[in-house]
């Protein structure tokens, strides 16, 4: 604990870190040997276990984005919400108190946890209405950088999110200090909401709309056309619908930057997690190549790279040796037409901070396509056939705005299904001309490489077989995590039967 303390208080700007610290503990009896590690699923917590507890407001507020005074919905009164720390094998129970004007509920996005906990109301819970409270008991497994946020409507695309840190405790001192970097795309509060976003695009169907940008800036769907091809360059052709005014990097406008002070010579480890809705970043450390080390939790052989592509719901870890002086972190929105993006600072020694639209030359560089990392042996699935083989079909366009799963829009379409103890293999095909971030819940897949993912992009018409194992029986969900194709009807179930 002392090692977790000491990285939870080197944890960067928004004071992260001190919000674990204030966490309340309870303290298991600690049993012979190793850390007690329950199974996936675990719904009470057993003898020895430790216990991390804390509740969780969502209410109304104003927040400052560095400048802009938005009104939006958050946990806390601050964006992101308040960091969730805890190390594997820990019982969580966690609080929700629901202090909105409107149902919700919280997914623990990537978390192999038992059905009941997973946070989709009309799948595994009803929703949690106005004035209520829900609490969530689970075990959290696995090591990793994960993130939380409502599994209703569009309200992903407020303010509602926050990181969920799983430490490992077998985990040597592989660097001195660490940065939770939490990306996000903004409109709340700045003249229309996420309701007032869906509400256009179902409405126009993908035609110019009522924004001052001409409001929907992508052209997705079989009749439009690809942006780019899904070779060189831009691997995801059309990314994104919709056109933000600000784009955030812990919850600050490029302006008043998020500043992460550390020395020079020391190793950093960002855990960068993108909390957007409808955008897909390139991040780089201007003058630094970072080497990554994990995508959605799992270790990978350790990559080099000038930057990456990070898509909604994904999350990648990496290593840094820093320089002497100030570098931004950027996250650049991929095929916007609006412009803008986002900034966070590392700050080791003197100098002035670059400027706003600041470009490092590493964007230009050597950019990763995460689902081409290569595994690390003890993240991969063990050798086994499929038992049994699903297809899943992304489909739908623009205009109108429809999208959906297999021939129908969620509700409509038959639950993929799969029995327990079974090796399933998704066949995934992307129908459409976009790039859909695919996400499953309770569950990692791997892909052919064998990198296990939670989330993985997938470039227009890309097909890409995923393997899973069939050990967390329920109804899962499985859905694009662009939050308005979500809505409007790209997910799927996946029911376990006997
Ligand atoms: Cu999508």
């Amino acid at each position: 604990m002392e090692r977790l303390s000491r990285r939870a208080l080197l944890a960067g700007g928004l004071g992260l870190g001190a919000v674990a610290l204030t966490a309340c503990t309870t303290k298991g009896v600690p049993g012979p040997g190793a850390a007690p590690v329950g199974p996936a699923g675990a719904a009470t917590p057993s003898p020895g276990q430790d216990v991390e507890e804390k509740s969780l407001v969502a209410r109304p507020t104003t927040l400052d984005l560095g400048g802009p005074k938005v009104a939006t919905w958050a946990y806390g009164d601050t964006v992101p919400g308040p960091l969730i720390r805890a190390k594997a094998g820990d019982f969580l129970r966690l609080t929700l108190d629901n202090q909105l004007p409107a149902d919700t509920s919280i997914h623990w996005h990537g978390i192999r946890l038992h059905n009941a906990a997973d946070g989709v109301p009309g799948m595994t819970q009803d929703p949690v209405k106005p004035g209520a409270k829900f609490v969530y008991e689970f075990t959290a497994p696995d090591p990793g950088t994960y993130f939380f946020h409502p599994h209703v409507g569009v309200q992903l695309d407020r303010g509602l999110y926050a990181p969920l840190i799983i430490d490992d405790p077998r985990e040597l001192d592989g660097y001195d200090a660490e940065w939770v970097v939490v990306l996000d795309d903004w409109v709340d509060g700045t003249g229309r909401t996420p309701d007032d976003v869906l509400k256009e695009l179902t409405a126009a169907g993908g035609a110019a709309s009522a924004s001052s940008n001409g409001g929907i800036s992508g052209m997705g769907g079989m009749d439009h056309g690809a942006m780019g091809s899904s070779t060189g360059a831009q691997p995801w052709g059309d990314a994104g619908d919709v056109t933000y005014p600000y784009f955030l990097l812990n919850g600050k406008v490029p302006a008043a930057p998020d500043t992460f002070a550390a020395k020079p010579g020391q190793k950093v480890r960002l855990r960068i997690i993108n909390a957007a809705s409808d955008t897909i970043f390139t991040v780089a450390l201007g003058g630094h190549r970072m080497t990554i080390t994990h995508t959605d939790g799992h270790p990978v052989v350790p990559q080099d790279v000038d930057a990456f592509y990070i898509g909604m719901g994904e999350r990648y870890d990496a290593v840094v040796t820093l320089g002497d002086g100030v570098f931004p972190l950027v996250a650049r929105p991929f095929s916007k037409t609006s412009g803008g993006q986002a900034l966070g600072l590392i700050r080791t020694g003197a100098g002035s901070a670059p400027a706003v639209d600041v470009s490092p030359a590493e964007l230009g560089g050597q950019v990763l396509i995460g689902s081409r990392l290569k595994p690390a042996t003890s993240a991969k699935l063990a050798t086994k056939n499929p038992d049994a083989t699903a297809q899943l079909s992304l489909e739908g366009s623009m205009q109108p705005y429809q999208w959906g799963i297999n021939g129908a829009p969620f509700g409509k379409n038959t639950p993929l299904t799969l029995r327990a103890g079974q090796r399933l293999r998704i066949n995934v095909m992307n129908m459409t001309m976009m790039t859909h971030p695919l996400h499953l819940h309770g569950h990692t897949f791997a892909l052919p490489s064998g990198l296990r993912k939670d989330t993985v992009l997938l470039g227009p018409m890309e097909q890409l077989p995923i393997d899973l194992d069939a050990d967390n029986a329920g109804k899962w969900a499985v859905h694009c995590h662009n939050i308005y194709h979500a809505e409007a009807g790209m997910m799927i179930g996946l029911n376990y039967v006997s």
